[in-house]
């Protein structure tokens, strides 16, 4: 049996890479019933079968999972935003950065296409916020030194809203990468989700890197939620005020004596990372504790 690592999933078949080679796999039957599907990014066995092909044979055990992107095993996530069309809502930022920081990922923010708009004050919330984030321009190549420095020796995924330049920048990293890439709508100043599959890739600096399929506003709202009460801990910022509000069980949204507001308020915690907190947090009180069992399962 041989060790890999999913870089692909396609039409039934897994693609895996061993390092010296890719195999593509079928899962064995006993995973088709099984309730885990392979992901990208997955440590698995396969046996190489007669002919090239091999089969899928266990998924090893993995360090965090996502749902969109949908991997698993990422150490950094690479939340890539613009404040050029098209404009990314620091609310999809903060909506993956939480999940992130509660599957022990970090997460690493680029603002891209500086050469049409700085995005000096998106750059500004999350490096307040205490997130290594790098301007950058995949069309100029400013930033991209930097980028690579962050990722090399880790296993990265890419995210980010349709056509923010996820794409460019994978390929604007790695000398003869030619990785699709889109025109932004004019009319709808939005992406035209070029990428339509998540795929793993190896970058001459040792990083392993997932380009994966641009967000619309409507995937945000199907994203995974972290648990009301646990919501806190994903927003790390908010770390050093969280015993110090007034009430044990203060929920940080508009309590009397909570720290967290005063620090906000105080300008200390950047206020849209905190509108973001109130969002997230009355969608998670929304859901039903018998819903989230289910899916849970
Ligand atoms: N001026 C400028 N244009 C850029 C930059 N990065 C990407 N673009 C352009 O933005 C458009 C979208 O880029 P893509 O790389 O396809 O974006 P994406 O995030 O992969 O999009 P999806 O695959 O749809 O999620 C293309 O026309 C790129 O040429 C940049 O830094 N500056
Ligand atoms: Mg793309
Ligand atoms: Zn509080």
């Amino acid at each position: 049996m041989s060790e890999g690592i999913i870089c692909k999933a396609l039409s039934g078949f897994y693609y895996v890479d061993s390092g010296q080679t890719v195999v593509a796999c079928r899962a064995r039957g006993k995973h088709r019933h099984a309730k885990i599907t392979p992901l990208v990014g997955d440590r698995v066995r396969f046996t190489p079968l007669p002919g090239g092909d091999g089969a899928l044979d266990e998924i090893l055990p993995r360090k965090n999972e996502f749902y969109r992107p949908a991997v698993a095993n990422i150490d950094l996530l690479v939340v890539v935003a613009s404040q050029a069309v098209p404009i990314t809502d620091p609310f999809l930022i903060d909506r993956v950065a939480a999940i992130a920081q509660s599957r022990g990922c970090e997460t690493l923010v680029c603002v891209n296409k500086c050469d049409l708009e700085p995005g000096e004050d998106l750059a500004r919330i999350y490096q307040q916020a205490g997130f290594p984030t790098i301007r950058m321009s995949a069309e100029t190549g400013e930033g991209i030194d930097q980028l690579r420095q962050a990722i090399t020796g880790k296993v990265c995924a890419f995210t980010g809203n349709s056509g923010v330049g996820k794409s460019s920048i994978l390929n604007a990293l790695e000398a003869g990468f030619d990785l699709a890439t889109g025109e932004v709508s004019d009319r709808l100043g939005r992406g035209r989700h070029t990428t339509r599959h998540v795929e793993l890739f190896r970058l001459s600096c040792g990083a392993l890197a997932a380009d994966t399929p641009g967000f619309s506003s409507f995937d945000v709202d199907k994203m995974e939620l972290e648990r009301k009460e646990k919501l806190q801990y994903a927003f790390r910022e908010f770390a050093p005020y969280l015993d110090k509000c007034q009430f044990q069980d203060c929920a940080h949204v508009k309590e009397k004596g909570c720290a967290v507001l005063a620090a906000v308020k105080a300008g200390e915690i950047p206020k849209t990372r905190h509108q973001s907190y109130v969002r997230l947090y009355e969608q998670a009180k929304a859901v039903p504790d018998w819903e989230r069992k289910k899916n849970e399962e």
